[in-house]
């Protein structure tokens, strides 16, 4: 059931929106402080679903360029159902709207402890996939334990268009991944445009191919594996996110969805630390434990205010609602 403000139709963008940036392991994240739009007193999953269909203009204008770029993710908050949460949350991108966010949540609890918001300590947040344990060590370092992650396929095949046969792993891990461990592109930092290529041939080629994650959802991220030993990390990734961006940072979800895949094979025990490197680089720690058939990742990274601003919106601007492509 869908409800929301019965004055939608009369809201609009207000001309000063109030946000704080943050990125986390060099993925940013913008929180909107001020000057959202009503979504209603459903679950956060309904709540995900009136922003989608009766306020997206308002995720375009503040995460778009040319506020935004491709590379933001945006997170509004919201009043929780669950009294004993910190905060409801809804992420979002350039393109649409996620189900979680790792790098995001870091972001989002060293942003709420700079606004005074969050105690060092733990925390609950409601998420349109279920409610997350989250803890704030310090002003900049947080561990999350996700949501329950899994994997749906082990190594399925899709034809990639002058790539060949690419193998990989269809897992969730809060967002749905497919995850190549042998990438036919080295996964280094001055290769990103032939990462860029391959990643998104990869994706077309699985929607084509009807290869989905669960319920026929669209499987948007795609994680390549490389070697981390030369930064001291267990693995090197490169993550499109559905915008068409790769994630600067190791991704939360992408890397829970790779938690998955380890243990179901046996390659980690629970409560081994596994080393997840970004492709500039940066590092998530990240552990899991078993309940039943499912991994419960722990994920802990470091975010650092960038900005804390106002967006203005002047009625005479054309691209007041952002660019759309
Ligand atoms: O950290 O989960 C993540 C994430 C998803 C998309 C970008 N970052």
């Amino acid at each position: 059931m869908i409800s929301a403000s019965p004055n939608v139709r009369e809201w609009n963008i207000p001309d000063r929106v109030e946000v704080i940036d943050s990125h986390t392991g060099g993925e940013p994240t913008r929180v909107i402080v001020s000057g959202q739009p009503p979504l209603g007193s459903g679950t956060m999953l309904e709540r995900r679903e009136v922003f989608r269909h009766q306020f997206d203009h308002f995720r375009a204008s503040v995460i778009n360029e040319p506020r935004g770029s491709d590379v933001w993710v945006g997170a509004i908050l919201e009043t929780p159902l669950d009294p004993r949460c910190l905060t409801g949350v809804i992420f979002f991108n350039n393109a649409s709207y996620l189900g979680m966010c790792g790098h995001g949540t870091i972001g989002l609890l060293v942003t709420l402890h700079a606004m005074g918001r969050a105690a060092v300590g733990t925390h609950l947040l409601e998420t349109p996939v279920g409610t997350i344990t989250v803890t704030l060590h310090d002003p900049n370092t947080v561990s999350l334990a996700n949501v329950p992650s899994y994997r749906l396929h082990k190594q399925v095949s899709v034809s990639v268009p002058e790539y060949g046969m690419i193998s990989g792993d269809v897992a969730f891990g809060g967002n749905w991944f497919f995850l190549v461990e042998r990438s036919p592109e080295p996964v280094v930092p001055n290769n990103i445009e032939r990462l860029d290529r391959l990643t998104k041939a990869i994706r077309v080629a699985l929607w084509e191919a009807g290869i989905r994650g669960a319920d026929g959802v669209e499987i948007d991220h795609v994680e390549l594996f490389g070697p981390g030993d030369d930064i001291g990390a267990d693995s090197r990734n490169y993550v499109l996110c559905p915008g068409g961006a790769y994630d600067r940072s190791p991704c939360g979800t992408g890397t829970s969805a790779k938690l998955a895949c380890l243990a179901s094979d046996g390659k980690l025990q629970p409560g081994q630390i596994w080393r997840q490197a970004s492709i500039i680089g940066s590092q998530f720690e990240a552990s899991f434990q078993w309940q039943g058939d499912r991994v419960i990742p722990h994920i802990t990274g470091t975010a650092f205010i960038t900005g804390e601003s106002v967006l203005r919106f002047q009625s005479n601007d054309p691209l007041r609602e952002g660019i759309r492509s």
